[in-house]
């Protein structure tokens, strides 16, 4: 069946320009492995693994039997106050790869929600311990935590804000970003300049009085702003001040954790543990939608007083730990760990770093950045219409050379498939720079 004009025009489409869309709508009808099918009949490479989400491939056989499976036996079942066999298998699995004192999961259905969720766990882990005073988030300029009003908020991507300004939480500050075009332009992994920008929270204890923070929550990798590193000390900065005032320190791993920087979670890759670590994405390999939010074993003790029958937290989704995506959950787990998925995308990272800095000299580009298997290349923009490259590059590279990227205005992104080819990667490669040498 193919889509009519007046189905292109029912639809509103998230973060998408929608009326320059559906002049020439990009649809996709099917997927195998490393490509994506084309309502036109094409197979274009998928150098994003779909949107940080499918770093195993698309359909891959042993996710797909999975869900066939479970959906035919159990397609859902109430999640408060009963539970499938699924999610409890799922926590069982992922909280024994996660770091040492972290042992509980709590399952939403997106990033967002597990955004949300972390931060409204910090507010009720410090009144629960008498502390509750402690109601401020620090957030960081360019971090992303999804769209829902507690991540909208302590986000820090101004288009996402604008719109939504007055209404946003009121207890909220931001760390400056770490990215500085003059100190660590074209930096490979984490840049050697910058540790210092963590002292932006040691002055916001300062000004607020430490004891007045639930929570700091950073992405350990920026990933949507354009893949900004930590630079080196950074994290483990950040770590010492939350421990000196009592702060709950939160990595939003939704891109970083199974295996986008080859480890289960970026925190053990940093070799620094947060308090609270919220997932999505990989988790199902994108399959079915789920997120998870892992806690250290005292935030979840914390709740764990009152009447003994008594609910401790006052939270849930309708389809948290739901059977079919914990189903997905399990297989990709048993993936990554069959196929050595995490290793396998470390050692793609010396190729995958060679190729983007390919880039380095070319006279369109402004920076290139990596960590892992994240990368992003930044074009100067074209004198009076920013964005405007980015948006050709997207364009020619689907129409013209069966590619699908990904740009964020004028900064293009790449998430390579945690089992990509070499020689597909490489190829990749050189379609954008013959893209990137036709713009003007
Ligand atoms: N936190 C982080 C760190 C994310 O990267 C979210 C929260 C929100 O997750 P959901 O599942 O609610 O979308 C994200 C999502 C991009 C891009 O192009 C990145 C995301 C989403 C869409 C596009 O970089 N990240
Ligand atoms: N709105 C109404 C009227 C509801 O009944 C519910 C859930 O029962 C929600 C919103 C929240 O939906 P979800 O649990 O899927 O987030």
């Amino acid at each position: 069946m193919s889509v009519s004009a007046a189905a292109v025009d029912a639809y509103w489409m998230p973060f998408t320009p929608n009326r320059d869309f559906k002049q020439k709508p990009r649809i996709i009808v099917g997927a195998e492995g490393h490509y994506y099918l084309t309502a036109d009949g094409r197979k274009a490479y998928d150098a994003f693994s779909g949107l940080w989400t499918s770093g195993l491939g698309h359909c891959h056989p042993r996710i797909v039997e999975a869900v066939q499976k479970q959906v035919a036996k159990l397609d859902y079942c109430l999640g408060f106050q009963g539970g499938s066999d699924r999610v409890f298998q799922l926590a069982e699995k992922v909280t024994a790869m996660a770091p040492a004192n972290i042992n509980k999961v709590f399952f939403t259905n997106s990033g967002s929600e597990s955004v949300d969720t972390a931060l409204k766990m910090a507010l009720g882990y410090h009144r629960a311990r008498g502390e509750g005073h402690r109601t401020r988030f620090i957030g960081r300029e360019r971090g992303y935590h999804g769209v829902n009003f507690g991540g909208m908020s302590v986000g820090g991507m101004s288009p996402n804000r604008k719109a939504f300004g007055s209404s946003l939480l009121p207890a909220v500050d931001h760390m400056r970003h770490t990215w500085d075009l003059e100190h660590n332009a074209f930096s490979r992994g984490q840049p050697a300049w910058g540790a210092h920008l963590a002292d932006d929270l040691e002055r916001l204890c300062a000004l607020h009085d430490g004891s007045n923070i639930a929570a700091v929550i950073v992405e350990p990798v920026a990933g949507s702003t354009g893949v900004l590193p930590p630079p080196v000390g950074y994290l483990e900065k950040l770590r010492e001040t939350c421990d000196r005032h009592g702060i709950l320190l939160i990595f939003d791993e939704v891109i970083t954790a199974f295996g986008r920087i080859g480890a289960a979670f970026g925190s053990q890759r940093f070799g620094v543990t947060p308090d609270i670590i919220t997932t999505a994405k990989g988790l199902t390999n994108g399959v079915i939608p789920m997120g998870g939010v892992f806690v250290q074993d005292k935030v979840y003790e914390a709740f764990m007083q009152g009447p003994a029958g008594a609910i401790e937290l006052f939270h849930g989704y309708t389809y948290s730990g739901h059977p079919v995506a914990a189903a997905a959950g399990i297989a990709a787990m048993e993936t990554y760990e069959i196929e050595g998925t995490f290793e396998q995308a470390r050692s793609l990272e010396a190729h995958f770093e060679a190729c983007l800095h390919s880039f380095d000299d070319h006279p369109m580009v402004k920076d290139v950045r990596n960590f892992g298997l994240m990368g992003a290349i930044e074009m100067h923009s074209r004198d009076g219409a920013p964005g405007a490259r980015g948006t050709e590059m997207h364009k020619k590279c689907f129409w013209e050379e069966d590619q699908m990227i990904r740009n964020a205005m004028d900064t293009l992104q790449f998430a390579p498939f945690l089992n990509s080819k070499p020689d597909e990667m490489t190829r990749s490669f050189e379609v954008i720079r013959k893209v990137m040498d036709s713009l003007s």
